[in-house]
Order: C-alpha cells, then sequence, then structure tokens
C-alpha cells in the first residue's frame, strides 16, 4: 500500500499532478505560507474563482480549477489553528486529508499532492501532523479501494526525514 505513497522534497506550485492540496484559512481568498505561494503561481484567476466558494469551515474541502498552475486542480482545505492538543486538533487535521481525497474521489483524479497542512502559521507540532497525515491517507486508500496516487510534499528537509521514517516503521510493522 506504501508505494501509492511518494515523497518529494520542494515547491508544492511546481508539482504537476491532478491536485495540489492549499492549507487555506476559512475564508480562502488566500494568505501566507502555501496559500500565498500558490495563489501567486495560479494567478488572480483563482482568487476570483475563490470568492465565489463562500468560504469553508475548518476540516473542510473545497474545488478549484488550478489556472496558471501545472495542476489541473486545488483543493483548498482549512487546518486546524494548533492551541493545546485538546481542541479536537487531531480529529480536525484528519478531517482535512479526509475531506481533499474525498473530493478527489469523486472527481476521479488519479493524483494528488499535499503540504503539511497547519504544520506553519497553525504551529501543529510536525511529528504529530505528518503521524496523522500518513495514516489517515493509508486509511483512506485502503478502505475507498481508490487508486489515487499520494505526494506529500515536505518544504524542507525536517518534514522529508519526518515522512520517510514514519512510512519505514509502517513498512517493517508488516
Ligand atoms: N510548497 C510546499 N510547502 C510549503 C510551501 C510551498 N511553496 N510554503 C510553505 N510550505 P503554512 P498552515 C509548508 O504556514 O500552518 C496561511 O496564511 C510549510 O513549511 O503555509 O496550515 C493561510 O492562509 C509548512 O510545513 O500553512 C492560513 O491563514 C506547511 O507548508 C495559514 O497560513 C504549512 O504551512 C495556514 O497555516
Amino acid at each position: 500500500m506504501e508505494e501509492k505513497i511518494s515523497i518529494w522534497q520542494g515547491d508544492i506550485t511546481q508539482v504537476e499532478v491532478d491536485a495540489i492540496v492549499n492549507a487555506a484559512n476559512k475564508s480562502l481568498l488566500g494568505g501566507g505560507g502555501v496559500d500565498g505561494a500558490i495563489h501567486q503561481a495560479a494567478g488572480p484567476e483563482l482568487k476570483e474563482a475563490c470568492k465565489k466558494l463562500g468560504g469553508a469551515e475548518t476540516g473542510e474541502a473545497k474545488l478549484t480549477e488550478g489556472f496558471n498552475l501545472p495542476a489541473k486542480y486545488v483543493i483548498h482545505t482549512v487546518g486546524p489553528v494548533y492551541r493545546d492538543g485538546k481542541h479536537e486538533e487531531d480529529k480536525l487535521l484528519e478531517s482535512c486529508y479526509r475531506s481533499s481525497l474525498g473530493i478527489a474521489k469523486k472527481h476521479h483524479l488519479k493524483s494528488i499532492a499535499f503540504p503539511a497542512i497547519s504544520t506553519g502559521i497553525y504551529h501543529y507540532p510536525a511529528e504529530e501532523a505528518a503521524q496523522i497525515a500518513i495514516h489517515t491517507i493509508l486509511d483512506f486508500l485502503e478502505k475507498q479501494t481508490s487508486e489515487i496516487t499520494v505526494i506529500l510534499v515536505a518544504f524542507d528537509q525536517r518534514t522529508e526525514n519526518l515522512y520517510r521514517k514514519i512510512l519505514k516503521n509502517i513498512d517493517t510493522e508488516e
């Protein structure tokens, strides 16, 4: 099952897949971090398309075209702001991955690339977030018998190492 997940280090705006996921905020109208980079690379049409979405709740995901991006679509999801781990942050982060994959499946998309949702400006601890990301994706692919290829995009070496370590541990458990 793990071969369905690959890890790539770099800028998600350069990834050529059916959909890249954006770690947005509830307004869905752009921001900093990966959200800013995606809007910058996609061009102003993306913001126009996002205006029609009417925002989103934490854990939800919504689809737009990719405009000037190499990716055909952008799936905008709103990660939880990490407070103390006692405000359902884990469930909400899981919901981001699940909702995004659900949209990909519904639209028959074959490849999707995720950034490390919530681990930047929203301060989710990197290792916990990586565990949730990988376990949620594997669970979805297994249960939904879905033919989706997933790329985990690590912006830095630390995140890449975390993803590799977690996937390796899952491999050796089997
Ligand atoms: N490609 C891939 N990953 C990236 C890129 C990039 N170009 N740029 C940053 N990252 P963040 P959040 C990584 O802060 O924590 C925005 O203002 C980054 O290193 O982008 O979910 C939104 O509008 C980190 O690992 O998103 C929201 O207000 C990960 O992407 C808020 O930030 C997520 O970091 C969302 O915060």
